[in-house]
């Protein structure tokens, strides 16, 4: 991914070679910057709004003699709607429950958006000659 940019410099002397760094503010190191053409990317996955939505990155340019300038900039990120999390398990029950509106567990998925969540069985995994399990979903 790569986010807005290139970013460009002036520079009195002329120079149109400059050396980009991000010098303050990657400490997870989720940007990078192309050292030449100024180009701010996300190096690696993970950024995640509900954990962080906004980076302050402290970005300098350096002319070919070493002297340089720099400006803090913002990177904030958007919220997209995370799928809600179910549990992975096998649930087991007596056969002397297993009768219509026997409970077998309450299940309890989390979504990290905070969203309210429904419920619904979508197939019916079957191994002869009976039933297996069910395959569960949940939205938000
Ligand atoms: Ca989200
Ligand atoms: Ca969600």
């Amino acid at each position: 991914m790569v986010l807005p940019g290139p970013f460009t410099a002036t520079d009195p002397d002329g120079t149109t070679d400059f050396a980009w760094n991000i010098l303050a503010g990657n400490d997870a190191g989720y940007f990078s910057i192309g050292e030449t053409s100024g180009q701010l990317m996300v190096a690696k996955t993970g950024l995640n709004f509900e954990e962080k939505n906004e980076y302050l990155l402290f970005i300098t340019a350096a002319d070919p003699e070493g002297a340089d300038d720099g400006r803090q900039i913002n990177v904030t990120l958007t919220d997209v709607n995370d799928p809600p999390v179910v549990p992975d398990r096998t649930y087991m029950i007596e056969e002397l429950n297993a009768t219509t509106g026997g409970v077998i567990t309450t299940l309890e998925p989390s979504d990290e958006d905070g969203d309210d969540i429904t419920y619904r069985v979508v197939s019916v995994m079957r191994k002869a000659p009976s039933p297996d399990g069910n395959y569960l979903t949940a939205s938000a």
